[in-house]
């Protein structure tokens, strides 16, 4: 295991190298316990640099078997190989040398699921971020880019398929029962996007053909018998390269694209050049196996990775420092594709909720980091919502402050400028600025400010002289290492909503106000309107046009107001969610107080208007009928949390909303289309409308019966899946319950897959009673511990999904989580580095969680040789 270093890399010491890379070319003799790869790399010293300066090669666990240059062994003194460096002095003062490193790889035992290993008998690697030294000494670091070719030989029983970059050049037949092919990819590239994958796949087959006319083959590997599962992801991808090629004339630019999914993976997906490798539950959905946001989230991340061609692979991050160069641009590229295939607004009320679900919690807690960090220890750990989310929400204010045209001329310009190069966000802001004439300066503190800004309004209504003065107010706590903050940049949409519902058109004095957005550049400025008819209601950060928590007094009555009049369908949803939020946030209080809590019959009201209001979309009205979550409670209750209060709040108001609406509700429950099923966004749509419908109307008749009947008469995984949530939820313990739980085991025993949701459905089963069920499916022989998918199912569903379980009183929801973490570092660091990330927000429980907590986070630290990267993320939260 890699342990830590201590070792903190900084922003500004980038250097360049000091030799340059020309090519490399690489071949692999595929064994699962002896894979041998031979390095042949061309380099010259780059000028300027001291003929006394050797190479110096990353490497991470490796042995070197052999080194030569130029075809020649040198002398045992003018190279050192650690496992994590190979040093070689005395080289050219500046013609190019050839070096022959030879390295032998167990992909069998490579547990860590970085480099190259085995995953169900396939071999696969995985490179970003530092995977590439776990194959052969190289420079891994994105900045250096180099043509590649691969060769790959293999037992033809062993591995069928030879893939890697590029396009193929040819493949035969070799010595005793051995294949080889052999690729080239064109398109220098950093290391961090070598792929290769050798294995006895399924193979489902389509073509594209581009803008210019030119047709790509498009290859979909996945296991043998999955492959009819694929049709949907293949159908994501035309849709992908069809929708980059219209709105940002971006063309592909290889003969083929390739798609491989495998069971284990670390991740989602991995955009590697011209070969994707996907976790397969990104790829495979049928009716049966796969529910309505399995197909959303398929669609979603075909396209995120599809969008890497351009955003992340020809225009790549100069350093780690950059992620958010390609990873925030490309989340925004794949949530703009998304809401063009759906509903957008709809899409645009989940985007809002994920980002106040994982992106300001982390803002607000020990873990915290600018959308681009400064420093860090692990770079794997900064795979997060800030850098993805955040990272995008600040792309997409780029686009509210230039507005469509100058941010589409600022992207031209990025793809013209910076096509082929390894970038910065100093370069990306530069095209937007040149295109649009902007000064974006003050803008960019976003890249470099941790936290999320805060936003307090008031409002000033003068009758006789008809003006309206909005005054805002912007304040950014410290996070750790930001002790001071600067005024930052802040574009607010917003609408004034007169008497009559409609909207006053006017424009205000006291700062730069233009197309519906106030620019907040001050630490405090006063809008003022005058000629205002009537006193309106401000409807503020409509569409959540920028990512800050807004502190403002306003009535129910003008909540109701905004909810009933807002032309705009997320500040439609904005309103009432506020609304919900504030009501719950004081139930929750007086039940921490054990007092009475106040009737919800308002709330119910404007809930059940909503949800049978039929000149709305049904996932609109899906997304309103959702209460905040404990979670979403919880993060704006701020402190001292008790999260079995904010449960008993949050059920007692359901089960209010849920009698008074009792027949709307019914009626819903049964509305889901009928026939064969369809992914299609409105088809899913009906079934969120009626699935909510039908747990509320199930909690209006406290009986298990309608949800049981629902299980059993699913025709798909959604329904299917929602009934038996609303049983193991609401009806934990019944004899229907029981019955369900078990059909659905035995019906999916040989689907891991679908069984993920059999995990998650009971590890976030809210009370005391299931951490022990956690730990009696994580006892079972039957629970794969190896793979990342069955512990996020499992551990990762109850830490993160679990309030009430997780955060129990006595700590043993911490301890499991701990307990878990020390084991899985042992093999997949990652992965235990990420689980451990659920107790983040562990110093704003009450003090006797919070103690719980700290001794759980000290166990770890002292449960001896960590890995860095679990060491990093204990050490800052302890901090
Ligand atoms: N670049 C990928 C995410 C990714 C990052 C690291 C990985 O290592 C295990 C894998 C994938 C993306 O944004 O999709
Ligand atoms: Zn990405």
């Amino acid at each position: 295991m890699r342990t830590d270093t201590g070792h903190v890399f900084k922003l500004t010491d980038y250097k360049p190298t000091d030799f340059v890379v020309e090519r490399i070319d690489l071949t692999f003799e595929l064994d699962p316990k002896a894979t041998i790869v031979v390095s042949r790399v061309i380099l010259h010293r780059r000028e300027g640099v001291g003929t006394d300066v050797p190479l110096v090669l990353d490497g991470d666990e490796l042995t070197l078997d052999s080194l030569l240059i130029d075809g020649m062994e040198i002398d045992a003194s003018l190279y050192d190989a650690t496992p994590d460096s190979l040093t070689i002095r005395e080289l050219p003062e500046s013609a190019p040398f050839e070096i022959t490193v030879t390295t032998t790889l167990s992909p069998e035992t490579n547990t860590k699921l970085m480099g190259l290993y085995r995953t169900s008998g396939v071999y696969c690697t995985q490179c970003e971020s530092e995977g590439f030294r776990r194959i052969t000494y190289f420079y891994d670091r994105p900045d250096v880019l180099t043509v590649y070719t691969v060769t790959i030989i293999a037992a033809k029983d062993d591995a069928k398929h030879l893939l890697s970059n590029g396009n193929f050049l040819g493949g035969g037949n070799y010595d005793e029962g051995r294949h080889f092919a052999a690729w080239f990819d064109p398109h220098p590239k950093p290391a961090y996007l070598f792929a290769l994958v050798g294995g006895d796949l399924g193979l489902v087959e389509d073509t594209f053909t581009t803008m210019s006319g030119r047709e790509v083959a498009l290859k979909i590997y996945v296991e043998h018998g999955k492959e009819p599962r694929a049709a949907y992801a293949m159908d994501a991808l035309k849709r992908s390269m069809k929708w980059d090629e219209d709105v940002y004339g971006r063309e592909y630019d290889l003969d083929i694209f390739q798609i491989v999914a495998v069971s284990d993976f670390n991740m989602g997906a991995m955009e590697n050049k011209g070969l994707n490798v996907f976790n397969d539950k990104y790829v495979l959905a049928d009716p049966e196996t796969a529910a309505d946001a399995d197909y959303a989230n398929i669609e979603a991340i075909i396209a995120h990775e599809y969008f890497h061609n351009w955003t992340g692979n020809r225009i790549t991050c100069r350093d780690w420092f950059q992620l958010c160069l390609k990873e925030g641009l490309t989340v925004y590229r794949d949530h703009a594709f998304s809401a063009d295939q759906r509903s957008a607004p709809v899409k645009r009320i989940a985007e809002i909720r994920l980002l106040k679900a994982h992106q300001f919690p982390e803002d607000a807690g020990p873990l915290a980091h600018p959308v681009r960090p400064e420093t860090y220890r692990e770079i794997n750990n900064f795979y997060t919502a800030t850098v993805y989310e955040k990272g995008s929400e600040v792309v997409r204010m780029i686009r509210t402050i230039l507005g469509v045209e100058d941010f589409r001329k600022g992207m031209d310009l990025y793809f013209e400028r910076h096509d082929g190069d390894a970038a910065t966000i100093e370069d990306f802001l530069a095209c937007f600025a040149e295109a649009s004439g902007r000064d974006l300066k003050q803008f960019a503190l976003w890249y470099s400010q941790a936290g999320t800004p805060s936003v307090s309004v008031s409002s000033e209504w003068n009758e006789t002289k008809k003006t309206f003065k909005v005054t805002l107010e912007q304040s950014l706590a410290p996070t750790p290492g930001q002790s001071r903050k600067a005024l930052m940049h802040i574009p607010l949409a917003y609408g004034l909503i007169l008497p009559d519902g409609t909207e006053f058109e006017g424009q205000p004095t006291g700062g730069e106000a233009s197309d519906g957005v106030f620019h907040l550049t001050k630490r405090k400025q006063t809008f003022s309107f005058s000629n205002v008819p009537g006193r309106p209601v401000v409807s503020i950060n409509r569409g959540f046009s920028a990512p800050v928590n807004i502190a403002m007094e306003q009535s129910p009555e003008d909540l109701a107001h905004i909810s009933r009049h807002e032309s705009d369908g997320v500040a439609r949803w904005q309103a009432l969610n506020d609304y919900a939020t504030r009501h719950l946030v004081a139930a929750s209080r007086l039940a921490r107080d054990g007092r009475n809590l106040m009737p919800a019959g308002d709330l119910a009201d404007v809930l059940i208007a909503t949800a049978k209001d039929d000149t709305l979309e049904p996932a609109f009205r899906a997304q309103a009928l959702a209460l905040p979550a404990e979670s979403d409670i919880a993060r704006e209750i701020g402190s001292n949390i008790d999260p079995d209060a904010i449960h008993t709040a949050r059920e007692a108001v359901l089960a209010e909303v849920a009698r008074a609406g009792q027949e709307v509700f019914t009626t819903l429950a049964a509305s889901a289309p009928k026939g064969a099923y369809s992914p299609d966004a409105a088809a899913a749509g009906q079934r969120a409308l009626a699935g909510i419908s039908m747990s509320y109307a199930s909690i209006a008749e406290a009986t298990a019966e309608r949800a049981k009947a629902a299980f059993n008469a699913a025709d798909n995984m959604t329904v299917l899946a929602q009934a038996l949530q609303v049983l193991a939820h609401q009806f934990p313990g019944s004899d229907e319950t029981r019955e369900a739980l078990e059909t659905f085991r035995t019906r999916y025993a040989d689907n891991p897959l679908v069984l993920d949701k059999w995990y998650s459905i009971q590890a976030m089963a809210p009370g005391a009673e299931t951490c022990e069920r956690v730990e009696e499916l994580l006892a079972s022989p039957v629970f794969d511990h190896t793979n990342p998918n069955r512990m996020r199912s499992l551990v990762g569903a109850f830490t993160a999904g679990n309030p009430t379980g997780f955060n129990r009183a006595d700590g043993a929801g911490y301890r499991l989580l701990a307990r878990q973490v020390v084991e899985i570092d042992g093999r997949n660091p990652q992965l235990a580095a990420r689980l451990l990330t659920a107790m983040r927000s562990w110093r704003s429980l009450e003090p006797g969680r919070q103690e719980q907590a700290r001794l759980a986070l000290l166990s770890i630290r002292d449960a001896g040789k960590l890995s860095a990267d679990v060491s990093d993320i204990v050490e800052r939260m302890l901090a």
